[in-house]
């Protein structure tokens, strides 16, 4: 039986619940910014949520839900340059401490880290959006905690293609038996399980109707010894929150 080795964390809606107060705004603050009256509303955005990372998501929207908006000469270039200042919106946002850390979030990075359990995030999101929240809510030196943050452009398709978490494992020179993966879509959950890593979902508002059957277990948050987690499926024993010694009994299923 092989130990649990490595924790990794997805970020968006895992981490903490940055998508629609977060991400949203961020692109809608652009998009006003550059002139133009597309608006992302809360409903509209878990539409587009079906399609992961930033860049990738203006382009499917321009191309489904924009029709009439003739494409500028260079695409790529002008929603690049929509991205990055999206990115600095988000990163304004986040800076205001406006978003906390998901329960249990907090507790279980530091257990890990207390027991040698090595930390990754592997993520479709920009990086210096993973080292902003963190700073703003870890603190600081908080991004130092992780041996490998994985993100953004780092592999070529973002998930649900496996190869965020096949560039984590590669990195960290682990084996897919030695980790456990904490997503919260069904797109992290497709992306974690062909890399071959058992995962355990922490759903939200944004996912809550998606498809977890290959999940080991299905919570509503990873809980706090004064707020249980429920469980939507699979067995979590009598644990009320997710600690080391229930990670280890997941990892050994
Ligand atoms: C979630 C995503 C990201 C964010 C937006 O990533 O799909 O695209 O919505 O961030 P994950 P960017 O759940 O893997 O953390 O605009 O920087 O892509
Ligand atoms: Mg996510």
């Amino acid at each position: 039986m092989t130990k649990l080795r490595a924790l990794i964390f997805d970020v968006d809606g895992t981490l903490a619940n940055t998508e629609q107060d977060g991400h949203r705004i961020a692109f809608n603050r652009a998009f006003a910014e550059a002139g133009f009256d597309w608006d992302w509303s809360v409903s509209l955005y878990s539409e587009l949520l079906a399609v992961a990372g930033g860049k990738e998501r203006i382009r499917f929207y321009l191309n489904q839900y924009r029709p009439d908006f003739p494409p500028p000469a260079n695409f790529d270039e002008f929603i690049a340059n929509l991205h990055r200042a999206k990115t600095h919106h988000y990163q304004q946002l986040i800076a205001t401490g406006a978003i906390p850390l998901r329960p249990g979030v907090q507790r279980l990075i530091k257990a890990a880290r207390s027991q040698g359990i090595r930390l990754a995030l592997a993520t479709t999101t920009a990086p210096t959006n993973v080292t902003t929240l963190l700073q703003h809510t870890l603190g600081e030196e908080s991004p130092a905690w992780f041996n490998l943050i994985a993100a953004g452009d780092i592999v070529p398709a973002k998930k649900p293609a496996p190869d965020i978490y096949n560039y984590v494992l590669r990195q960290m020179d682990l084996l897919p038996q030695d980790c456990l993966a904490i997503e919260d879509s069904d797109q992290g959950l497709i992306a974690a399980t062909q890399a071959g890593i058992t995962t355990m979902i922490t759903l939200n508002n944004y996912t809550k109707d998606q498809d977890f059957a290959q999940a080991v277990l299905v919570l509503n948050h990873l809980g706090e010894p004064d707020q249980p987690f429920t469980v939507l499926a699979g067995d979590a024993g009598d644990s009320r929150y997710v600690d080391i010694k229930l990670l280890n009994n997941l990892h050994h299923r």
